[in-house]
């Protein structure tokens, strides 16, 4: 059976959200954040002690978003826009764009800025969040004359991209967010999965 190694809050809740909206089985270990320092034997999974991590038929992957798909598509379920669809472009697109790009920032803040404040490069992460603010754009512009970001339902691309939009506001960069992307947030996180989702990832 499948085991997805996870920390309430994390990036982990992508895939075990993807994994509720298609009622896959599998076992979820939930470790004390951060568990490079919280939970040592974690390494021995996943060498660089990032969370979360899908062990299934002898691999083990460490990307969420890309858990969060694979969950999706080997239970041939429509939350994945296959390529013979008009919007695989956009889906694949959203799908590395929640972390590439919007994630990304975030984390720099929260290392430079609230994490490790005493290395004095407090100034780089406060304009990485501006950065951030900025690079919502694009998700606004999509999500202007749409109910979700690709293929006219929803998808892991939203499933991943809300997931960016819940660090923002659990981060302190909620004041970026817009309320046409906090109306958006709250509709995907009101969905059934989610909220079973957030029941299973009680803290340890
Ligand atoms: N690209 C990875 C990033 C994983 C990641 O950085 N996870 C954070 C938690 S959200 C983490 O494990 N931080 C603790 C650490 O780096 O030790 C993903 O999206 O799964």
């Amino acid at each position: 059976m499948a085991t997805l190694y996870h920390c309430a809050g994390s990036r982990g809740l992508r895939a075990l959200w993807a994994i509720e909206e298609v009622g896959a089985v599998c076992d979820l270990v939930l470790l004390p954040f951060p568990p490079r320092a919280r939970a040592k034997q974690f390494l021995e999974i996943n060498p660089l002690g990032t969370i979360p991590a899908f062990e299934d038929d002898g691999y083990v992957m460490t990307e969420s978003s890309a858990i969060a798909h694979y969950v999706a598509a080997k239970h041939g379920s429509n939350l994945v826009v296959s390529p013979d669809e008009d919007d695989y472009a956009a889906y694949l697109d959203f799908l590395h764009h929640a972390d590439a790009t919007l994630t990304f920032p975030q984390t720099v803040y929260l290392r430079f800025a609230v994490m490790e404040k005493e290395r004095g490069l407090e100034e780089a992460g406060v304009a990485y969040a501006d950065w951030f603010g900025a690079r919502l754009t694009k998700v606004r512009r999509r999500l202007a004359d749409r109910g979700y970001l690709c293929a006219g339902r929803f998808t892991v691309a939203d499933i991943a991209v809300t997931y960016a939009l819940l660090l923002a506001a659990r981060c302190g960069l909620e004041r970026h967010l817009t309320d046409d992307l906090r109306a958006f947030a709250d509709r995907m996180t009101a969905r059934p999965a989610f909220q079973r989702a957030l029941v299973r990832e009680k803290p340890v």
